[in-house]
């Protein structure tokens, strides 16, 4: 695995200290969560790319496989807030990790939202639990950010569906379980999408190798693998529908609006880390005769880092009351929160890097991987053009 904290590593438990005072939820998560947040291991020396079941296991038996669906089915039942502050305290771990359990946890919730109570009640329980494993399906080969105009079929035979086509890039892929994919029933255009789940098992259904993201990406989100997954005549039952037909592309984008909260919080944890990572080091790595801290533009670049922290920290939770409550700017708000956060938390993780001289390059400190990891977070889930995209649409409708 890339980095994945063992038992040790993570605290979990409640802090003893119940005098404090319920904080503003705007300022440190450290506050916001009343518990201590969990460190990072500086030492990460192994490259094995697992993908980690058994603390996928784990973390489904605290409640963060189903965080925000609903409690009748096994849900947690938290608000998008509170997701968002369990992705940030876990993302300080293994940001990679943690940013698969943001994608199963908006699976689980498409799931928990749109699907029918036989659906729900089949797989909410698995998936809270994470016991099984889900995937989102919606980019192919010729349409990533045009998602409106995917081709993968889905055609009606008897009580089955017949699906055909490929989709790109799908995390978890060959891995999970359930595949919620978006496949055209109807006319071109987005309004022809609709939402089936696919089962492992199904006939048709095939992956492709593993992407090589080492050498393909060079960059991050190791300890997940991502695949094509491939239908070639594959066969889904009529009940596997979920919500309407052609409601697909939309059940699709809202829950896409709740994921670019989450890998922006997924962000925030791992620029958390690196500035306090960074702000340790300061203040024991010694050049010129003194503690590095002491140096007035270090100073003021852990100023700036902070600063670039608490802002996205602020839009990613003002975006998650806004889904809470459900704003009429809250498709702008994700929009704006994600493209911000991802951006602005990877400066962080980048300047932290910086402020660790030549160790910050070494894989034996935690900071090149947060690097790696958050790179994707400005590609995925929706390009950080696309997001800007859909702020402009807002602002230019009368
Ligand atoms: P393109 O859409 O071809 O875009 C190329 C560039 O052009 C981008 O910079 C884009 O922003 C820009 N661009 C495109 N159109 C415009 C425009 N109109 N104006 C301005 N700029 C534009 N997808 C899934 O469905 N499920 C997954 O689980 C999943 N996991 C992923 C995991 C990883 C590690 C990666 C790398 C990707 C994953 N994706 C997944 C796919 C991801 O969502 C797409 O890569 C992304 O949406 C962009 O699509 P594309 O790669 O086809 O790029
Ligand atoms: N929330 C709710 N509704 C939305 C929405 C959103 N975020 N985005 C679009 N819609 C609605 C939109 O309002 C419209 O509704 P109506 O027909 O009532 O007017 C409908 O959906 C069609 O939207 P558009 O007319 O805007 O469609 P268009 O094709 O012009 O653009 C675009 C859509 C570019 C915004 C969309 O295709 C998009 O978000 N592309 C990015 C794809 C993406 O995010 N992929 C991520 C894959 S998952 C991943 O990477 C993982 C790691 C899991």
């Amino acid at each position: 695995q890339d980095n994945v904290g063992s038992d040790e590593d993570i605290d979990l438990e409640e802090s003893d200290d119940d005098d404090l005072e319920a904080p503003s939820f705007l300022f440190s998560l450290e506050e916001a969560s009343n518990r201590p947040i969990p460190r990072t291991p500086t030492k990460i020396t192994h490259l094995d790319e697992i993908f980690p079941k058994d603390v996928l296991k784990k973390a489904g038996q605290l409640g963060f496989g189903a965080a925000y669906c609903r409690e009748d089915c096994g849900g947690t039942g938290l608000s998008r807030l509170d997701s968002s502050l369990i992705f940030e305290a876990l993302s300080q771990g293994c940001t990679s990790t943690t940013a698969f359990i943001s994608i199963h946890n908006m699976c689980a919730w498409m799931i928990d939202e749109f699907a029918n109570d036989d659906l729900r009640q089949k797989w909410i329980p698995q998936l809270a639990g994470m016991e099984k494993l889900a995937s989102y399906c919606l980019t192919e080969p010729d349409n990533g950010s045009d998602a409106g105009n995917i081709k993968t079929s889905a055609k009606l035979h008897g009580d089955n569906y017949i699906l055909n086509g490929t989709k790109v890039f799908i995390s978890g892929g060959g891995d999970t379980d359930v595949y919620v994919v978006m496949c055209r029933t109807g006319e071109a255009g987005p309004k022809g999408i609709t939402c089936i789940l696919v089962d492992k098992e199904s006939p048709g259904l095939a992956f492709g190798q593993k992407e090589k993201k080492v050498s393909l990406f060079q960059l991050g989100w190791n300890s997940q693998p991502t695949r094509s997954v491939i239908f070639e005549d594959c066969q889904v039952p009529v009940s596997n529908v979920v919500g309407n037909l052609g409601d697909g592309f939309k059940i699709a984008m809202r829950g896409l609006n709740g994921g670019r909260i989450n890998v922006g919080s997924c962000s925030l944890g791992a620029a958390q880390n690196s500035l306090q990572l960074t702000r340790d080091y300061l203040k024991v790595r010694k050049q010129f005769g003194k503690t590095l801290d002491n140096f007035q533009y270090l100073q003021f670049k852990l100023a700036e880092m902070a600063t670039k922290l608490v802002v996205s920290r602020n839009i990613i939770r003002t975006a998650a009351i806004s889904l809470d409550n459900n704003w009429p700017n809250k498709v702008p708000l994700c929009s704006m929160a994600k493209f911000f956060a991802t951006e602005e938390c990877s400066k962080v993780c980048n300047d932290a890097l910086q402020l660790h001289g030549g160790y910050g390059y070494l894989k034996d400190y935690a900071i090149e991987q947060y690097l790696r990891d958050t790179r994707v977070h400005q590609i995925l889930e929706g390009t950080n053009e696309v997001m800007r995209m859909l702020i402009s649409r807002d602002i230019l409708t009368d």
